[in-house]
């Protein structure tokens, strides 16, 4: 009986994911047939590339001790972030897990407070008391790093709740692991979403893995029909792709705001690293990682530059280096900003400035 069991668990995890050639076809519409300018599709370039170098740059300060606690990178899921804030405005809300530096930069989250967030440093975005897992800026419309597996998408639905009654026409998008599909707060949350029609897209961005556990090991059938019971419409989406990911969440951003009615994507995507820094990631094979690389969403948009003459090699290197030099001056930003005084300890605790359950 265990023997079988063993088996059976040994040919579980030597399944496979969702190929890198298996994913959803992407978009065949080009840059023109999605309205973006040549100069728009470059800065959508900067940006992916910034998210990229500012993680590659925050790993090394993690491993020089720079800083403590979790580090999740984003590494190769950077169209998700990118394409949404793409097809979204400036007002409308993000909110999202712990995985969440990219979200942030595409928010506009500076990368010098962003840096000093993960250096835990007092002018960070969220003043040096969050980390890596809790990046905020309310005023740009970023409502978290959550670290708590699917806590933040009845918050979502909260946020979509205040925007509908106050008929200000936002549209709230909330991102999300695969590991947060078979949480409790997921169905109380697409339930009251649809019940009440809420103007929010819940996202799964399915890369694969919650933390060493596979997808098709940890959850019964496909994540997007989760929104079945709900009568919820949904679809999936090549997440490695950016224009794929602009094309379907503008569409589906336009039938939110005008409909005012809830939508889930699945985004298939893939991270490079460990789920943590502590993570060597044995659960997968070297091949597979290296099928993913082959469709990096980065690489993909540089080709399609190149090949459509849109910029040369070298204005795409100067980019890089702009990058490179922004990055570096975070790092040395955060490093030599200070820590929070400790009075900062009592802000931001309760509404009330009196504290008046701690005297
Ligand atoms: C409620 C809860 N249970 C367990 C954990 C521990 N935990 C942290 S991350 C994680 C995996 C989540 O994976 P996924 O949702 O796929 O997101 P990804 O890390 O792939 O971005 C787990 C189980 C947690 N933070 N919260
Ligand atoms: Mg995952």
């Amino acid at each position: 009986m265990s023997n079988n069991t063993d088996k059976a668990s040994i040919t579980s995890r030597t399944a496979s994911i969702i190929k890198a050639t298996d994913l959803p076809k992407p978009t065949r519409k080009t840059h023109k047939g999605l309205n973006i300018s040549e100069e728009q599709l470059l800065e959508l370039y900067e940006s992916m590339f910034l998210q990229r170098r500012f993680e590659e740059r925050a790993m090394q300060m993690y491993q020089k001790g720079k800083f403590g606690g979790f580090l999740h990178l984003y590494i190769g899921q950077e169209a998700v972030s990118t394409g949404s804030g793409y097809a979204l405005n400036d007002d409308d809300d993000f909110i999202t897990a712990y995985r969440d530096h990219g979200h942030g930069l595409v928010k506009g989250i500076t990368p010098k407070k962003a840096m000093a967030e993960l250096f835990g440093k007092k002018d960070g975005c969220s003043r040096g008391k969050g980390g890596s897992m809790h990046y905020f800026d309310p005023e740009k419309h970023f409502w978290g790093g959550h670290g708590i597996v699917g806590a933040h998408l009845p918050l979502a639905a909260g946020i979509a709740f205040a925007n509908k009654y106050q008929e200000n026409d936002r549209v709230t998008i909330c991102f999300f692991g695969d590991g947060a599909v078979d949480q409790g707060a997921l169905n109380e949350s697409f339930n009251l979403a649809q019940l009440w029609k809420l103007p929010v897209i819940y996202v799964v961005e399915n890369n694969g893995y919650s933390m060493g556990t596979a997808v098709h090991r940890h959850s019964a059938g496909k994540l997007a029909d989760r929104a079945i019971p709900y009568g919820m419409k949904y679809d999936v989406v090549n997440g490695m792709d950016l224009f794929s990911v602009i094309d379907k969440v503008s569409e589906v951003a336009e039938h939110v705001r005008k409909t005012k009615e809830p939508y889930f994507l699945e985004i298939v995507t893939y991270r490079y690293r460990g789920h943590s820094m502590s993570d060597p990631a044995n659960y997968r094979t070297k091949e597979e990682l290296e099928e993913y690389k082959k469709i990096d969403p980065i690489e993909r948009l540089k080709t399609y530059i190149l090949e459509k003459n849109i910029a040369k090699e070298k204005d795409l290197e100067a980019i890089n280096e702009k990058v490179e030099e922004v990055v570096l001056d975070a790092v040395e930003f955060a490093d030599s900003n200070d820590f929070p005084d400790d009075e900062e300890l009592y802000q931001d605790v309760y509404a009330d400035d009196d504290f008046p359950y701690l005297t």
